[in-house]
């Protein structure tokens, strides 16, 4: 007979199924128009006009504005995708990415 008074238990935490959402950061710039930041909020971020008018804004009056979270892969590519807009016409837009706390 086995003794199973020293048996060791290993209690294996489950993990949660909820990736990390990452932030979309846009960034104000001196040169790219108000009118190009809202179009690329627009379009690359699905926003309405209104709210896009608002982030816009926001990032040229404080600097930088959240313009939506997503998942770490998702967020990097509408990253991406409003750098490669803006650069094809010519402006120096930046958007970054950082995940959330
Ligand atoms: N500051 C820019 C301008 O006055 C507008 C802008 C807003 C640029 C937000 C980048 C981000 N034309």
């Amino acid at each position: 007979m086995s003794d199973t008074s020293t048996k060791q238990r290993t209690q294996t935490k489950l993990k949660t199924a909820r990736p990390k959402l990452h932030k979309v950061i846009l960034i104000n710039d001196d040169y790219t128009p108000r009118e190009f930041v809202v179009k690329v909020l627009e379009s690359v971020f699905r926003l309405g006009e209104p709210q896009a008018e608002s982030i816009m804004m926001t990032a040229h009056q404080k600097g930088a504005a959240v313009i939506a979270v997503y998942t770490k892969e998702i967020a990097e590519t509408k990253a991406e995708e409003a750098i490669e807009l803006s650069q094809q016409f010519g402006f120096p837009l930046m958007v970054t990415t950082e995940p959330e706390e």
